[in-house]
């Protein structure tokens, strides 16, 4: 029988092969544990009436809360116990929550419940985060941080058993658990060079509704490539490290419902957008907005701020930016 390495002991060797502290591992157990409880929670909830629902109170008269809400508090309750967090910025709050301002040692970014339309069919969402450190060589100024300067960034796609995460100038890794509940077997995911697997993932039916460059862009070189959509960011990108391609989200400028036009962009730059960049660069890829900007070197202006998002293999990252930046 063939055991396999733990996601913690592979956390450890990582650690201390680059002379690094522990401080980051006791911050990944708190992750790793709250994303199990969730995903329990997730696989269970339609049991508890938990699953998608809004406005709700349930036969004791309590409001049932949502399946988001309850990722955010479980997260939060995580993170609390390292005393290793200085201010977490999440979906789920209008606010940046401070947690340990003193000690903390990472800013972390996150979507509790990324692809919440998938929710009430108990079908994929995704827990994205994104961590940088505090400033160690004098006073933090708190200041929101690029991609660029995340140490590490990862997402689970629950209720799938599946843990992506990318580190620093280390790769992206891919572990799935076991039945013991441990994250295991490290895979390193390399996007494929060649273009014969390569996907792309956009909402079909917004295609009227992207500005004429990108209309003409998709019609050109849609039928080169299979089309996959899940509406989860998480479930979405995960297909396209393993099998090479584009996930795209341009942005919304022909919308007859002047409600639905997103000239920003509809995902979140710091805890969408920014982690499957960094997750994307550390396998090879590439990721740029609206404008051909590299979604990594955006300095967030605000916590909840939008973007359009261009993310996959370089090559074709790299032929929608040209046509990006001159239009
Ligand atoms: P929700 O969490 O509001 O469902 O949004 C999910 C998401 O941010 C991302 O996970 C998807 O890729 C994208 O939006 C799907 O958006 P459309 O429903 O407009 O295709």
């Amino acid at each position: 029988m063939e055991l396999e390495q733990t996601f913690m002991n592979f956390l450890l060797h990582h650690q201390e092969r680059h002379n690094r502290t522990y401080h980051f591992l006791i911050l990944m157990d708190a992750i790793i544990s709250a994303a199990k409880h969730i995903e329990h929670y997730y696989i269970t909830g339609a049991l508890k009436g938990n699953l998608g629902c809004t406005d709700r109170v349930n036969v004791q008269g309590e409001d049932v809360m949502q399946m988001d809400d309850i990722a955010h508090e479980i997260i939060i309750h995580y993170l609390k116990t390292t005393g290793r967090v200085i201010r977490a910025v999440s979906e789920e709050s209008k606010d940046i929550i401070p947690l340990d301002e003193k000690g903390g040692r990472y800013f972390i970014y996150f979507d509790p419940l990324d692809g919440s339309s998938n929710v009430a069919h108990g079908l994929p969402v995704g827990f994205l985060f994104g961590i940088a450190k505090r400033n160690l060589d004098g006073p933090e100024d708190f200041h929101l941080r690029a991609g660029k300067d995340y140490i590490a960034a990862g997402m689970f796609v629950i209720p799938t058993g599946t843990l992506t995460i990318a580190f620093r100038e280390a790769g992206t890794w891919r572990f799935h658990i076991d039945e013991t509940m441990n994250y295991v077997k490290p895979v390193r995911i390399i996007l494929p060079d060649t273009p014969d697997t390569w996907e792309l993932s956009f909402n079909a039916t917004n295609r009227y509704t992207y500005r004429k460059e990108v209309r003409d862009w998709v019609r050109q070189n849609e039928r080169r490539y299979t089309f996959r959509y899940l509406g989860a960011l998480a479930g979405d990108f995960h297909r396209i490290l393993t099998r090479g391609g584009m996930f795209m989200y341009p942005a919304i400028v022909n919308h007859p419902d002047p409600k639905k036009l997103r000239p920003e962009g509809k995902l979140r730059l710091m805890y969408e957008a920014s982690v499957v960049a960094f997750m994307c660069r550390e396998a090879g890829g590439h990721a740029v907005n609206e404008h051909g900007t590299p979604i990594l070197d955006i300095e967030p202006k605000d916590h909840h701020q939008r973007t359009a998002l261009y993310v996959g293999s370089k090559p074709l990252v790299e032929d929608i930016a040209r046509v990006l930046e001159g239009g």
